[in-house]
């Protein structure tokens, strides 16, 4: 957080966004009209469920063990079980809660899956416990959470998890897509202030967590697509000239100045698969839903 917020453009990394608080706030953000990518997703899902699963598991080889990164709620996870049967569900997720609710709920739902969540930060080395994990390992990254890494980050995220899957592992990847700049305005400034409220709560997290003053009535939501960049931004305005603290350290801010508090990288087809492609896998299939939103890639190694 320190150094963040000692960049020339404040920064911090969006995977702060997930307290408790902020867990429960993005499920209401994927039941807002405006935010179409989770309807899109789920959408496509249940349309190509046979197709997905076809692709995840393999003839012979009925055993896979599902690994899935920011699991959140495991919504989607839950039709992808269903359909697919796996030995074990590995879910990680930075989110405690979130992850606690979502793998007791499946447990009940799925009484004889292993389940082995794992709390924890999947930028960094983690440990996951796929050392005994029987069969094909697949990996699932929905909800286009790798938009919400840079280009960089993404490669180097699909490298880790090329290594993880093996040869004959797979990986199935949510993507959102480039599409009108008026559509992805309105899901990132929905009419209800819900997302506003997702993004402010970073500051409350910092202010109860790391004992920090920031003054939520003078900062503002912001939210624009950058088209060069192909990312929306998401960035908290300072509505003055003002200082806060954080520990020990303080911090000033001028009137207009942002904390640039995440990215959400919109592809195409192809750019996707030109990225998986350099981190060692082959596109073997792309679902979309019916008003081609949002994309599902089914990913094997090259
Ligand atoms: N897969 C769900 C949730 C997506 S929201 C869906 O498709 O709807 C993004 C999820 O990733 C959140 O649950 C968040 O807690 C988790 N997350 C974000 N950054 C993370 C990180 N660095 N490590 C682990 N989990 C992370
Ligand atoms: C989790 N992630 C893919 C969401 C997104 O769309 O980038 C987080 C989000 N931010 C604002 N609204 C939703």
């Amino acid at each position: 957080m320190i150094a963040g917020l000692s960049l020339p453009q404040k920064a911090l990394p969006p995977k702060y966004f997930y307290d408790a608080r902020g867990s429960r706030l993005f499920e209401a953000i994927c039941r807002l009209k405006e935010y179409y990518p989770t309807r899109s997703e789920l959408a496509l899902t249940r349309a190509h469920l046979g197709a997905i699963a076809r692709f995840a598991g393999r003839r012979g080889a009925p055993a896979v063990t599902l690994i899935e990164y920011g699991s959140g709620a495991s919504v989607k996870s839950r039709l992808l079980i269903e359909a697919l049967r796996p030995s074990a569900y590995i879910p990680v997720d930075i989110s405690a809660d979130a992850l606690r609710h979502a793998a007791a709920k499946l447990q009940r739902l799925f009484p004889c899956l292993g389940i082995r969540a794992v709390h924890g930060d999947f930028s960094r080395p983690l440990k996951i416990p796929v050392a005994q994990a029987r069969g094909r390992r697949v990996v699932y990254f929905p909800g286009s959470t790798i938009g919400n890494l840079t280009p960089e980050e993404a490669h180097a995220f699909l490298r880790m998890t090329r290594g993880q899957v093996g040869l004959s592992g797979a990986m199935l990847v949510g993507v959102d897509l480039k599409k009108d700049a008026n559509v992805l305005h309105a899901a990132y400034n929905d009419a209800k202030g819900v997302t506003a409220a997702f993004n402010l709560n970073l500051l409350a997290r910092i202010n109860r967590e790391l004992g920090a003053d920031f003054s939520l009535r003078r900062f503002r939501h912001y939210a624009f697509y950058n088209a060069a960049l192909g990312r929306i931004e998401m960035h908290l305005v300072s509505l003055e000239r003002q200082t806060a603290n954080v520990g020990d350290h303080r911090f000033a801010f001028e009137a207009g100045e942002s904390i640039h508090t995440e990215n959400s990288y919109k592809y195409s087809i192809e750019g996707f698969r030109a990225l998986a492609a350099g981190a060692g896998f082959r596109g073997g299939k792309v679902w979309l839903d019916a008003k081609g939103m949002f994309s599902l890639h089914g990913l094997v190694a090259s």
